[in-house]
C-alpha cells in the first residue's frame, strides 16, 4: 500500500503525466483508501514540489508540469467521489479570486462538495470581483467559496467581502475562504464566516452554512 503511494508521490514530483492514470487506476483497483491516495500521494507530491521550487531546485515549468500530472490522476478519482449523494443541498459559488492562476486545491473542494451533493458553480480561476458578485445573484448562492494561494492575492478576498457588502449581498450568504496561506485569523481578520484548511473541513463548513440558514 505505501509502496504504491510513494510511487504515485513521485510521479506528479517527476511530472510522469503518461503514465499517471494508469498507476491512479491501479491503486483504486488495488482498494486503496481514496482520502490515502488524495493526501498521502497527490497533495503531499504538490507540497515536495512547493518546496523544490522555494529552494531553486525546478522552476515553473516543472511545476507546471506536476501540476498537469496532478490534475490527471485526480481525474481518475473524480467519479468514484461525485457518485454519492444525487440530492441537491444547496448552491456553492467557488473561484480563486484575481490575479491567481492556482485552481487545484480549489478543484479538489469543488469534487468533495459535489460528491457530499451541493450544486457548484465553478466559476475557475483569476475570477473578477464583479463576476463573483453576478454568479452570486444570479444563481442565489447559500455559500460562496473563495481559494487564493499566493500572499499576494489575499487581500482580494477582503475586497469580494466588502463589494458583497456594499452590493447589498452579504447578509443573504456565507463566505468560506481556504488556500495555502490563509489561516483562520486571516479569516477572521477579513470578515469571512469560515475557514477551511482542506476539502473536508470545506465540506463540513458548506454543510454547517447551509444547514443554518
Ligand atoms: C502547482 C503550483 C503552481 C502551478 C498552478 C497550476 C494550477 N492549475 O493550479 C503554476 C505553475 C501555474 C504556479 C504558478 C505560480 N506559482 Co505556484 N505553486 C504551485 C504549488 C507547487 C502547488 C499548489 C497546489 O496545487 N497544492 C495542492 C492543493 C491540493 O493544495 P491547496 O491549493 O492548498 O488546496 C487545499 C487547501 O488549501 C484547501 N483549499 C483550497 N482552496 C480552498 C477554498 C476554500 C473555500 C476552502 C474552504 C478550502 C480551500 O483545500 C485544498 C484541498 O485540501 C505551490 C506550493 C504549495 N505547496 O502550495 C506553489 C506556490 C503556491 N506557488 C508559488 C509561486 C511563487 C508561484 C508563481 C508566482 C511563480 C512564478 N514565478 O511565476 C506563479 C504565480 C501564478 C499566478 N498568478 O497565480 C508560491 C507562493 C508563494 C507566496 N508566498 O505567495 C508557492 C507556495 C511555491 C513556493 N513554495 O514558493 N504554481
Amino acid at each position: 500500500m505505501t509502496d504504491i503511494l510513494e510511487t504515485i508521490r513521485e510521479m506528479v514530483v517527476g511530472g510522469k503525466f503518461k503514465d499517471i492514470e494508469k498507476e491512479v487506476q491501479r491503486a483504486v483497483d488495488s482498494g486503496t483508501d481514496l482520502n490515502l491516495l488524495i493526501n498521502d500521494a497527490l497533495i503531499s507530491a504538490m507540497d515536495i514540489v512547493g518546496k523544490r521550487f522555494a529552494d531553486g531546485d525546478i522552476y515553473v515549468p516543472e511545476m507546471l508540469v506536476s501540476a498537469k500530472t496532478m490534475k490527471q490522476g485526480l481525474d481518475i478519482i473524480k467519479p468514484l467521489l461525485t457518485a454519492g449523494e444525487a440530492e441537491h443541498r444547496g448552491t456553492i459559488v467557488m473561484g480563486t479570486v484575481k490575479g491567481d492562476l492556482h485552481d487545484i486545491g480549489k478543484n479538489l473542494v469543488i469534487m468533495m462538495m459535489e460528491g457530499a451533493g451541493f450544486r457548484i458553480i465553478d466559476l475557475g480561476l483569476d475570477v473578477k470581483i464583479e463576476d463573483l458578485i453576478d454568479n452570486v445573484k444570479k444563481e442565489e448562492a447559500d455559500v460562496l467559496g473563495l481559494s487564493a494561494l499566493l500572499t499576494t492575492t489575499m487581500p482580494e478576498m477582503q475586497k469580494v467581502i466588502v463589494a458583497l457588502d456594499e452590493a447589498g449581498l452579504r447578509d443573504q450568504l456565507k463566505v468560506i475562504v481556504g488556500g495555502a496561506p490563509i489561516d483562520q485569523r486571516f479569516a477572521d481578520e477579513i470578515g469571512a464566516d469560515g475557514f477551511g484548511a482542506d476539502a473536508v473541513e470545506a465540506v463540513q463548513l458548506a454543510r454547517e452554512f447551509v444547514a443554518g440558514k
